[in-house]
């Protein structure tokens, strides 16, 4: 079954704890990012934490392996179980995130293709099957590929085999579930949930939505 992940890009401190709080019981992760670490301060994911869900660093680090070791060494200190960088950076970078990951018991994803329409511009012609053979390489633990484009998941499976797949872009930017959900190992769902009147009910929603493709 796939996990339901709240992108939680509420930047609201206290708007995003309740939304994580009520939401909490029907989700398997919070991915958290700049929206909300600009605002309330790193040290926001210890609140999050008490929540009993792991947390998924999104700073899609993008820097030199020094830099990006730095990065990943704070956001492991302070409490998260992921980190998600970008792979275009390359091999070393990449593994100073997986590296850093493995020290402290946590895992690293590597952004292979994103999921908005400009992406295309870039992340086309070949590129993404080689960011995920590369993330293959670097013993990442799964990679990010696009909930928008199901095709695009279909062509990177093959590459990462049993290595995860987290899929963002279902709801808001068009994904849809039913076609995603059994591709991946993990939807990423931010503003169908935290922006709809009952958060609570649209998280059960997709919950309940994920367990019947398991128990059909
Ligand atoms: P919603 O569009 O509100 O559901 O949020 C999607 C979340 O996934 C946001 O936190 C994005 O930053 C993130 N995301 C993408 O939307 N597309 C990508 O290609 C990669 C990510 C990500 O790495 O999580």
């Amino acid at each position: 079954m796939a996990e339901l992940i709240l992108a939680l890009d509420v930047v609201d401190p206290l708007a995003a704890l309740e939304v994580a709080e009520t939401c909490a019981p029907f989700l398997d992760r919070i991915k958290i990012g700049y929206p909300l670490i600009l605002r309330a301060g790193l040290g926001i994911v210890e609140e999050l934490a008490a929540l009993g869900l792991p947390m998924i660093a999104d700073l899609k680090v993008a820097d030199i392996p020094n830099t990006n070791r730095l990065i990943a060494e704070a956001v492991f200190t302070h409490g998260f179980d992921s980190i998600i960088c970008h792979g275009f950076v390359g091999r070393d970078a990449i593994e100073a995130c997986v590296d850093t990951a493995r020290a402290y018991g946590g895992e690293c994803y590597v952004v292979t293709e994103m999921s908005h329409p400009g992406a295309t511009q870039f992340f086309s012609r070949g590129v993404a099957e080689r960011l995920a053979e590369l993330a293959v390489d670097c013993r990442a633990d799964g990679i990010i590929a696009p909930g928008t484009r199901p095709e695009r998941i279909r062509a990177l499976r093959p590459i990462v085999r049993q290595r995860k797949i987290l899929s963002p872009g279902i709801g808001t930017q068009g994904g849809d579930l039913g076609r995603v959900a059994p591709l991946v190992d993990g939807v990423i769902v931010g503003r169908t949930i935290y922006e709809a009147r009952d958060p609570v009910t649209v998280a059960a929603g997709f919950a309940e939505a994920l367990r019947s493709r398991r128990d059909p």
